[in-house]
């Protein structure tokens, strides 16, 4: 076995990727990112104590959610950005233990080796990457605990740098992520206290995506029902994939009056749902599918692409010359757009006059998709939907965010949606969407069968329209609702969001197309008998224990 890792649903057999990854990933970088996650842990360790003695290390919070933003399933591929980080890492660990020294706190004297080792060569680090596995914890369900806070922690790591590029920080939100990883340091904790570790970085999850949101909508406006051009136009143009909106906007603002359009991709999609962003007459439309789908897509696009985040596949060489990167994510041999210095907007002069060279994008599919039901435009529909619900018009939501991947087994998604009855209305968020959100599933009393909130951090806003609902219909538990879930997953950004649910007491969740490979038998069993967490079954089964029921 030359590297570990187990991180998404797409791992091989369930297990483990343990040669390469089905992602793409090589040994080396996984096994970087195995260091730097055990670096990272290891500036937890001493930050943690710092927030607990109130000490102010916002240098080493910020380390941190990069950090581990990189390690996210397709986000970054380049090992010599991995290793700059590393070293960054060790140097910011002493920092922070320089800190605590000059304010005479007291540091233990049996420091885990996650805040000791150090590498001052390349060769070294690449040697100690080595020692950094997860396998190196042998109970294996602790093991499996300490992953699965591992993976929360890092969805919310992504969502906190959303949050923070628009000015946006929240102290408990980073002292809990470094408690959680320097908890994952000790060799003598419990599963007790790990499950309880669970449920509040579920809370802290809740806590983050409230935050995403709210740096998000005061920055850009409330979504709104918006429909979305899915054709394209004549002029030369740039694609922009993934999360983050204030590269959005940037982008949008360097490409007005130059005479080159933007189309999003996959997650960005909802950045037309926002108003600040309707303003642009460049901005045109969305362009092609899920991001698995993109070796095809990025054919017929023919301009430049720009990844402000995950999810990145290996580039074709045939466009590879055309994918940028920026943020967190990254691919060695394509060009990466430095993050902003001294408050300053991110230059994006070279990815524009690369597309002034190139040929419009080549039409794949025409036509428009409807989506913008965040929780402030759920909400001035409350009344509607109320009635609907009421008169038995709507009889159920299903919840079908999460992720989208390249499994066969997925179009399941396509089929269930297809055919749930026609009084049930789906609630959506993320890339999961992209499953069914082209079918024709009609509306019921105007409000459409499908209505999409946003990326996956919307999920938030499912959250919120949930307690809404609870409180007009005057219930006690969330789960006396007719609402369902029926998530998809594949990266660690749906584990946060799983997580989020699980701690507002959501029950009887199934989740798809396979339970994660890094739960363990017992923990798995756990989850079942405390939450009713169940794996999909076959299309018809599912309609009946969910729906029929
Ligand atoms: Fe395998 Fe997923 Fe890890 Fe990639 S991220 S190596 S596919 S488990
Ligand atoms: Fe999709 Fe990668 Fe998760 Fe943000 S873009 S939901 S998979």
């Amino acid at each position: 076995m030359s590297m570990f890792c187990f991180q998404c649903q797409e791992t091989v057999r369930n297990i483990a990727c343990t040669v390469r990854g089905v992602c793409g990933k090589t040994e080396d970088v996984s096994n970087l990112q195995d260091l730097l996650i055990f670096v990272s842990k290891g500036v937890s360790y001493f930050a943690h104590i710092a927030h607990q003695q109130n000490i102010s290390c916002d240098f080493a919070d910020t380390f941190v959610f990069e950090a581990l933003f990189m390690t996210i399933t397709n986000a970054n591929f380049n090992d010599s950005k991995i290793i700059e980080k590393i070293k960054e890492g060790q140097e910011i660990r002493e920092q922070v233990k320089n800190i605590l020294e000059t304010h005479a706190i007291n540091i233990p004297e049996n420091l885990p080796k996650e805040a000791t080792l150090t590498s001052t060569s390349d060769e070294q680090i690449i040697a100690n990457s080595l020692l950094a596995s997860i396998l190196n914890e042998q109970d294996e369900d602790v093991r499996s605990l300490k992953s699965l806070i591992l993976f929360g922690v890092k969805g919310m790591a992504a969502y906190v740098e959303h949050a923070h590029n628009l000015g946006k920080r929240k102290k408990s939100s980073f002292a809990f992520m470094h408690k959680a990883l320097s908890e994952t340091t000790r060799t003598d904790i419990t599963v007790d206290e790990l499950i309880a570790l669970t449920h509040e970085c579920g809370l802290y999850g809740v806590e983050v995506m409230e935050l995403l949101d709210n740096a998000n909508t005061s920055a850009y406006g409330n979504p709104i029902s918006t429909k979305v051009n899915i054709g394209v136009k004549n002029n030369p143009a740039i694609l922009i994939s993934g999360h983050d909106l204030k590269d959005m906007e940037e982008l949008l603002i360097q490409t007005e009056g130059t005479g080159v359009d933007v189309y999003t991709h996959s997650e960005m999609l909802p950045a037309h749902y926002y108003p600040a962003f309707k303003k642009y007459s460049h901005f045109v439309g969305n362009y092609g599918n899920a991001w698995w789908k993109q070796k095809e897509e990025f054919e017929t696009f023919n301009g430049p692409i720009l990844f402000t985040t995950n999810c990145i596949v290996p580039p074709n060489e045939t466009y590879k010359n055309r994918v940028y990167t920026t943020g967190a994510s990254g691919f060695k041999g394509c060009v990466h757009i430095p993050d902003r210095v001294e408050g300053k907007a991110k230059d994006f002069s070279q990815i524009i006059a690369h597309a002034k060279t190139l040929p419009a994008p080549t039409e794949i599919e025409s036509g428009e998709i409807i989506g913008g039901y965040a929780h402030n435009q759920v909400i001035q529909l409350a009344d509607p939907i109320v009635d609907a619900v009421k008169s038995g018009a709507i009889r159920k939501f299903v919840v079908m965010a999460g992720c989208d991947g390249r499994m066969k087994s997925r179009e399941y998604y396509t089929e269930f949606a297809k055919k749930l009855p026609q009084d049930v209305v789906i609630l959506t968020a993320g890339c999961a969407k992209y499953r069914y959100n082209k079918l024709e599933l009609g509306s019921i009393n105007g409000i459409p069968r499908i209505l999409d909130a946003g990326q996956c951090n919307d999920s938030y806003s499912l959250v919120v329209i949930a307690l809404k609902l609870k409180e007009i219909f005057n219930l006690h538990d969330i789960n006396e609702l007719p609402i369902v879930y029926n998530i998809a997953w594949y990266e660690q950004k749906a584990v946060i969001v799983f997580l989020a649910l699980l701690s507002l007491g959501i029950k009887n969740i199934h989740i798809g197309p396979t339970l994660p490979a890094f739960l363990s038998p017992n923990i798995r069993k756990i989850f079942v008998e405390n939450f009713g967490i169940a794996s999909i079954d076959t299309v018809d089964e599912d309609m009946k224990t969910l729906i029929e029921n």
